[in-house]
């Protein structure tokens, strides 16, 4: 079957007011750059016109900015799921221009498929291959596209030449059943494939193919500083601790970290760890310094959802494809974030934390209880199912404005009991068998910022004396101070009564 070839204009036109448009991708890796921008300039025009005219949104995860930057811009976005992380885009949720539904990642397909939330009408797909029986293989990233290529009614690819097509092969795409029917899904190390190398797709509903070359719109790292440092190395020698103690099997296990510098930080401070053996990585975003340790022997495999890598190590990895395919694999985020998987395999699953509190459960989402920054993302994902569960967090923020460690998180994301470890740049808190007093003991002793020790030592003593020690008209005095003055550090005790 011969495809029509479009422009990414005529492909916008065929979009209409109100579409739920479902995207291949997972960050801005594998995500469609072109038929979103011509969107964005119809949804303008129309707008100019007095005419409504919005879409709702579902992608892997984050986007490059040519899907979130360019629709939020234009105020096309009538809801969003499950995760964002462009400045555009956030102004949009926060101000209740776009709403948005945060949702667990390894969640997002079969939501749909239960029908959970308004199907998606519409797909856009990234290829760097399509055959004429409709097989599709996508390019860096598979995120939620098997289950969007199958429930969109019109399905629009595009064909991105940037990626060659010998990607071919690195994808292994399988959907499981829904329930009642769902049996155990056959991963029992992360090299094992279990499906196909393509997407499956019904021809007749391929709308169109709009030809590009557009490199991923992937942002670079920035250089580990003093603190990301610290907290690697701390990272990596508590590991190497659990080892030695026989808590980690000596050929270790697999490795889940989340995104960012912190994580490229912790990473490669295993690698440099010499007590560390190499190690297989089951992830979700397979990062810069997962290819490097590729390179040196200390990462032996990595399976993951995306190859969220800067655009120089991009072509690397593609300028060597015979030595990365036979090492990397990239799977649907149902899969790559699978509970059942990391239970399975044992995941040391290490994330970062935008805020805690004493009694170690987390906030990855919300600044100062109110504004969302990204989204919960994969963490929950790892977090509850891991064999280990880390977050990694600096101890302050905006220059010591803002303490991390609080007495009682602004918004919940992870609780207490499936939080294990927290580390910061002064140290570790295991908080594995502890009661709650004991857990804020030792996370104030060990992560907390000498700057804001004594006030959480002095909030303690002011907790109701029960199992946790919350003081219910201080807990949040952390933030209700930042509020009012723009720095945690000036709480005042004196202020809140002991009841
Ligand atoms: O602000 O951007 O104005 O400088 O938050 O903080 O330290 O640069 O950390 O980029 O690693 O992001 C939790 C957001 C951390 C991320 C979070 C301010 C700080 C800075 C960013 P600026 P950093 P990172 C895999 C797993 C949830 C999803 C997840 C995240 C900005 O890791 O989205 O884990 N996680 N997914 O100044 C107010 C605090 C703050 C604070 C930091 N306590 N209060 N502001 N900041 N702490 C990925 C996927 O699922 C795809």
């Amino acid at each position: 079957m011969a495809y029509k070839r479009m422009s990414a204009e005529e492909a916008a036109a065929l979009i209409i007011n109100d579409d739920v448009i479902g995207f291949s991708g997972f960050t801005a890796a594998g995500c469609p750059k072109a038929i979103t921008l011509a969107l964005a300039k119809k949804a303008e025009a129309e707008h100019a016109k007095g005419n409504p005219f919005k879409v709702g949104i579902y992608t892997g995860a984050s986007t490059g900015d040519s899907i979130d930057g360019a629709l939020s811009r234009a105020h096309a976005i009538k809801f969003r799921s499950p995760y964002q992380s462009n400045k555009d885009m956030r102004n949009e949720l926060n101000a209740h221009e776009a709403q948005y539904f945060d949702l667990h990642l390894s969640e997002l397909p079969q939501y749909l498929r239960y029908g959970f939330l308004p199907k998606p009408t519409t797909g856009i797909l990234e290829a760097c291959e399509i055959t004429e029986d409709g097989k599709i293989y996508l390019t860096s990233a598979v995120g939620i596209a098997p289950t969007i290529a199958r429930l969109a009614d019109k399905i629009f690819i595009e064909l991105n030449k940037y990626h060659p097509k010998e990607l071919a092969g690195i994808h292994d795409i399988y959907e499981p059943s829904d329930p009642p029917y769902r049996k155990e899904i056959p991963v029992y190390s992360p090299s094992d494939r279990i499906g196909t190398t393509y997407i499956q797709i019904d021809p007749a509903k391929i709308v169109g193919v709009v030809e590009t070359d557009l490199p991923n719109e992937v942002g670079g790292f920035t250089p580990s500083d003093d603190v990301t440092n610290k907290i690697g190395a701390n990272v990596a020698n508590f590991l190497s601790t659990e080892m030695k103690a026989g808590r980690i099997p000596a050929s270790f296990l697999p490795v889940q970290s989340g995104v960012g510098n912190v994580a490229n930080a912790v990473l490669g401070a295993m690698g440099a760890n010499e007590d560390i053996p190499p190690f297989e990585v089951y992830t979700e975003v397979i990062q810069d310094a997962v290819i490097d340790l590729m390179k040196e022997g200390n990462v032996k495999f990595a399976s993951g959802c995306s190859l969220t890598v800067s655009t120089p190590v991009l072509e690397e990895v593609y300028g060597n494809l015979d030595f990365f395919k036979k090492r990397i694999l990239l799977r649907p985020q149902e899969i790559s974030n699978n509970p059942e998987i990391a239970r399975r395999l044992g995941l040391i699953s290490i994330n970062t934390a935008l805020e805690a509190d004493i009694f170690g459960n987390i906030n990855s989402t919300h600044v100062v209880g109110t504004k969302m920054m990204n989204g919960i993302g994969g963490s929950g994902d790892f977090c509850r199912n891991a064999y280990l569960s880390i977050f990694t967090t600096p101890s302050t923020a905006k220059d010591g404005k803002i303490s991390a460690i609080v007495p009682m998180v602004s918004h919940l994301d992870h609780s207490e009991h499936s939080v294990k470890i927290l580390i910061t740049e002064h140290g570790v808190a295991d908080l594995r068998g502890l009661s709650p007093i004991q857990r804020a003991e030792t996370i104030i002793e060990n992560c907390v910022a000498p700057e804001y020790k004594d006030l959480l030592r002095q909030y303690l003593n002011l907790g109701q004396k029960g199992h946790t020690p919350q003081n219910m008209k201080s807990a949040l005095a952390f933030h209700s101070t930042f509020n009012k003055t723009g720095d945690m550090r000036k709480v005042d005790w004196s202020e809140y009564e002991v009841i």
